[in-house]
């Protein structure tokens, strides 16, 4: 028998600048040794002039045609996770997929921005990601902003109200939540919180000089999505994560004055 195949599943927006999205999580679910599938939701392109983002879904008959596609291996999807969905309709049909394919381990990034830019892509997919995906998610990684959306409380300002936007997630379901932080909560370190219900675990990374952060979040994301593949526990999935996306920061690049995208295949090539 050859090597046993581990099938990841990400339903994503496209993120033409290549940073983030669907193409930073099927680079990691590679990175990781997974068999990465992807559900494309959006398309986003970037104006050269002013790098304002321009968000476009597809139709979603494409979308229902993609997943009969995936769902016809016979192959099981170990782990998944959920990345820029765009509208309520692609929430419904994400909590369908995950339903019918009978997928446990679920990763919901509930993505409501992108980074640069503080207005929610649409009012109503922040309600659908919070009524309807939040209830069944393993893990769920939203950052600060996300967290309050999540939570349905004002946007956490301290590490204590980060702590109870955690709580009040893992109140609607999630099993694991993990905040994403920011560069700005502390002045040493690099902040994200891991809640298991039980209690809170602060993990730290030294801060970088000129972090390329573009993409950190997705990338972050799906290498605990494919870490759970690989039957890591939650915890010891979103530490090796984090290790992971410290090194793509690390060896970041400057893509054009605009924009500094996490380099993935630093992991592999500097380690
Ligand atoms: O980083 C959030 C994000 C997620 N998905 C797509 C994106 C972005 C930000 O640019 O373009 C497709």
């Amino acid at each position: 028998m050859g090597k046993e195949i581990i099938r990841t599943l990400t339903i994503a927006g496209l993120d033409a600048s290549g940073g983030a999205g669907l193409i930073a999580d099927i680079s990691t679910f590679e990175e990781f040794g997974t068999y990465g599938q992807a559900v494309l939701t959006t398309v986003v392109t970037m104006d050269p002039e002013n790098w304002n983002h321009q968000v476009k879904g597809l139709p979603l008959d494409l979308l229902k045609q993609q997943i009969e596609t995936i769902l016809t291996s016979d192959v099981p999807i170990k782990a998944m996770k959920t990345g820029m969905l765009g509208s309520k309709e692609i929430v419904e049909l994400a909590r369908e997929t995950i339903e019918r394919a009978k997928i446990e381990k679920t990763v919901i990034d509930p993505v409501l921005v992108c980074k640069g830019t503080d207005e929610v892509l649409n009012p109503d997919t922040a309600v659908a990601l919070r009524e309807l995906l939040m209830p069944i998610a393993y893990v769920a990684t939203p950052n600060i902003f996300e967290a309050g959306q999540m939570a349905d409380l004002p946007t956490p300002k301290t590490l204590a109200e980060i702590e109870a936007a955690a709580k009040a997630i893992h109140d609607r379901g999630v099993q694991y939540v993990v905040v994403k932080g920011s560069r700005h909560l502390d002045p040493e370190s690099a902040l994200d919180l891991f809640y298991d219900g039980k209690s809170f675990e602060w993990l730290a990374k030294p801060k970088l000089e000129n972090p390329a952060t573009h993409g950190a979040g997705c990338t972050f994301a799906a290498a605990i999505t494919a870490g759970l593949a690989n039957d890591l526990e939650p915890l010891e999935a979103v530490k090796k994560a984090k290790d992971y996306v410290y090194i793509a920061i690390k060896n970041g690049f400057a893509y054009n004055k605009f924009v500094s995208p996490v380099y993935r295949p630093a992991y592999k090539e500097y380690r």
